[in-house]
């Protein structure tokens, strides 16, 4: 019988504001890699472990709400690179907290080695847990760390 335990895991994966740029300016902070070649990294990371992923950039804040609120019935999981919204959103903790979907928080940089201002995120109490300063890599270890946790929890 087909049951919940072998249906095919969708994970929808949010980049925040600014993120487009990557690859095209700043590369000493964030590297030379751009957002579509990391969205492939992790298709093609997600083909291999068996899984589907869906990513959405957005610039703004209650785009990324309303991803957030329609995830409910489409994806077990979410990551989640907020950007500077990360320092600053309450909605969107509040967002994620109100759907429940479980979220892995994601940085290219290491907020704590930065500003002070970054040292603080909203959405980290909501998550079930953080990767932050690997690059482009941060990301992959992101999703197998929300995988591995959705398919133990089952
Ligand atoms: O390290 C990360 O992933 C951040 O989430 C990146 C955010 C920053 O505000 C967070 O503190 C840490 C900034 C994303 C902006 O990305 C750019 C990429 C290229 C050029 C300019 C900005």
């Amino acid at each position: 019988m087909y049951s919940q335990a072998f249906r095919q895991l969708n994970i929808l994966v949010l980049h925040g504001p600014n993120l487009n740029l990557l690859g095209k300016r700043e590369p000493l902070i964030y590297g030379s890699v751009t957002l579509d070649s990391i969205n492939r990294l992790l298709t093609e990371e997600a083909d291999i472990i068996g899984i589907r992923i869906e990513c959405l950039q957005s610039n703004h804040e209650g785009v990324l709400i309303d991803a957030i609120h329609d995830s409910c019935d489409k994806y077990q999981g979410i990551m989640i690179n907020a950007g500077a919204y990360t320092h600053t959103s309450i909605a969107i903790r509040d967002a994620l907290s109100a759907v429940k979907v479980p979220t892995v928080e994601v940085h290219l940089s290491n907020i704590y080695q930065r500003e002070p201002f970054r040292h603080h995120s909203y959405i980290a109490a909501v998550a079930i847990g953080q990767i932050s300063g690997f690059g482009a890599q941060s990301y992959k270890l992101g999703l197998h760390a929300l995988v591995d946790h959705l398919r133990n929890e089952r």
